[in-house]
């Protein structure tokens, strides 16, 4: 998810449309609830652990003769295609994988092997497993997403020459990873897709404690526009939509209230200890600028939002609803649909005129105009950079 500037968002109204958008919300926590199933950890499954590994040492090894007849009831469950099995079950041991390491540098690489830090980290740990857990949730429904095809008789219908950005969030327990990638079916994009792969790469790079949020901005927007794409014969320069950001991450709290530029001249805050970014770039073949256009699918609680009295008792009633499902987490109507939620509409704008829901119009460059996007969920640990949603993919 993005951010758009709140000044920009109430100045800009109307123009075109381009960019699609997946939500997070109310399919997250369907698997979440799965998810969270407690799981039995037997000796049996831990046994059959360290089978596994010995098996797979004695594969490799060029010495060790020695082979073990492998009990196929026995076996570690293997995740199905498209995914049906919780990701508690494919890691019996609770402990989740970490995302990709990658070191401080420059005046932080002290941090790597300070021994207070490292404590502190343990401190953190049922957090770190926790995000990792949505991180894993998350690599294992973007390869479906990755083969998804619409069915006949769905209203849009992706096309060949299609870009496609697919941007979802997955969490436990509030701990959210925010991550999408950028499909497309023609490779005569493939420029534009790398332009943004290696800005959001670049952006996690120079991502660190101490580092100034424009730092990171002004080296996003250097790599993102070094690129250009050929299009239908047109050359086209790659530009870093200037009006949208990555953001630092809270619990239950998608934009806690930092942003991460993606273009030069950004504010000069800090990144600090301890917090979780969103690192995600825009690539546009278009203005570089983005406008709120088309109905509008995406609605939000408001994080900061206290008890407001409300009169009219549907839009009591449907807030009730949102607080029960969502949280302060994004949802969207279909999501109201699909837990039974009828003619919500009148009820849903109260809502959003009483400052309590914040809705989210889809942001849009020019017509004609082309955006990719790639996003990871980075934390800043006291040791280390992590970023939890990298997965083989991307
Ligand atoms: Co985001």
């Amino acid at each position: 998810m993005t951010r758009l500037l709140r000044a920009e968002q109430e100045k800009l109204r109307g123009g075109e449309r381009r960019r699609q958008t997946l939500l997070k919300g109310k399919e997250e926590q369907s698997l979440e609830s799965e998810l969270s199933k407690k799981l039995e950890i037997t000796e049996d499954a831990k046994e059959e652990n360290n089978e596994e590994e010995e098996g797979s040492k004695a594969e490799t090894s060029t010495t060790t003769k020695k082979k073990k007849k492998k009990n196929k009831s026995k076996k570690k469950p293997q995740q199905t295609d498209p995914p049906t099995i919780p990701v508690v079950k494919l890691f019996p041991s609770g402990d989740f994988p970490e995302g990709e390491i990658q070191q401080y540098k420059d005046d932080n690489l002290w941090r790597t092997t300070s021994e207070e830090k490292r404590e502190l980290e343990r401190f953190h740990k049922p957090i770190y497993n926790s995000v990792r857990q949505a991180a894993e949730v998350h690599r294992q429904v973007r390869k479906v997403a990755a083969h998804w095809t619409p069915n006949s008789g769905d209203k849009t219908v992706l096309q060949s020459d299609d870009v496609m950005k697919l941007d979802f969030g997955t969490h436990i327990d509030g701990h959210i990873v925010d991550c999408a990638f950028t499909v497309a079916f023609n490779p005569m994009y493939d420029p534009l897709l790398a332009a943004s792969r290696e800005a959001t790469y670049t952006g996690i790079k120079e991502a660190g404690i101490d580092v100034r949020l424009c730092d990171i901005g002004a080296a996003i927007q250097e790599v993102m526009e070094s690129y250009e794409v050929e299009i239908n014969g047109k050359v086209f320069p790659v530009k870093s939509i200037r009006n949208l950001n990555g953001h630092s991450i809270g619990p239950y709290q998608i934009h806690a209230g930092k942003s991460v530029p993606i273009v030069k001249g950004g504010e000069q805050t800090k990144m600090e200890e301890g917090e979780f970014y969103a690192i995600e770039t825009f690539g546009s073949t278009g203005k570089g600028f983005v406008r709120e256009d088309l109905e509008c699918s995406h609605y939000m609680k408001n994080f900061d939002v206290g008890h407001v009295p409300l009169r009219l008792p549907r839009a009591k009633q449907l807030l009730a609803t949102i607080n029960n499902n969502f949280s302060t987490l994004a949802f969207c109507r279909r999501y109201l649909d699909r837990i039974g939620e009828t003619k919500y509409l009148m009820a849903l704008k109260n809502l959003c005129d009483a400052g309590i829901v914040q809705p989210y119009p889809p942001l849009c460059d020019v017509k004609g105009s082309y955006v990719s996007q790639y996003e990871h969920t980075i934390l800043l640990r006291p040791t280390c950079k992590e970023v939890v949603s990298k997965g083989d993919d991307y």
